[in-house]
């Protein structure tokens, strides 16, 4: 399988399911302010919606939006355990973060990423620290839904390293801070970020 990604974008958290579950990727870097890859290919053909994280299957179809793409891949080795089986509260539970990370909180970075009014900035400042003060709160064990990891914490572990991109000081959400270190101890993610060059 193939994974369109961008350094440190939201697709590393796809990018740590498949290393956490020992599938090897394929990995194509776009380049997401020209929509190109690095061989020069338009992006928009391959993805008309313009983003990653894309999957290509063996069988060539594609897969778009990080929650169903780390489902996914989780799926494809269920010993590893990466996600709640099917039907059971937990499983509802994970679906629960996966919404919240994806509608709450990544989408609450968006102002600061482009090259928005100040005021704009500001406010998304505000509401992303809301987010991660509610994240903080519920924060109870080791990983999101309990004493091991789940596809939620690779997504959450990438929504809050851009905090420190934004230079928004984490010190205010020691669990999460805890947590970091905990998600960098793991091989998986070292693997994820050594082949996004980000170490
Ligand atoms: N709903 C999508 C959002 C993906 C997304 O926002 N990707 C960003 C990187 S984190 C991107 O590629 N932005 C480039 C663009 O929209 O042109 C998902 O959950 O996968």
């Amino acid at each position: 399988m193939k994974l369109y990604y961008s350094p440190g974008a939201c697709s590393l958290s796809p990018h740590i399911v498949a290393c956490e579950a020992g599938i090897d990727l394929e990995l194509v870097k776009v380049d997401l302010g020209e929509h190109r890859t690095e061989s020069g290919a338009d992006f928009t053909e391959i993805n008309p919606k313009g983003y990653v994280p894309v999957l290509q299957l063996e069988g060539g179809e594609l897969l778009t939006e990080g929650p169903a793409v780390v489902q996914f891949l989780a799926e494809q080795k269920p010993e590893r355990e990466l996600a709640p089986e099917y039907g059971t509260l937990a499983h509802y539970r994970l679906l629960e973060w996966l919404n919240y990370i994806s509608t709450e909180v990544h989408k609450a970075f968006v102002p600061l990423f482009w090259n928005g009014a100040d005021e704009e900035k500001a406010r998304a400042r505000k509401i992303v620290g809301r987010r991660f003060d509610f994240i903080e709160a519920q924060f109870g064990h080791d990983y999101l839904l309990g004493d091991g990891f789940s596809v939620a914490d690779a997504y959450l572990y990438t929504v809050f390293s851009w905090l420190e991109k934004q230079n928004i000081p984490t010190d205010r959400w020691p669990k999460l801070e805890a947590f970091r270190k905990r998600m960098e101890a793991r091989p998986g993610v070292q693997r994820a970020l050594r082949e996004e060059g980000l170490q």
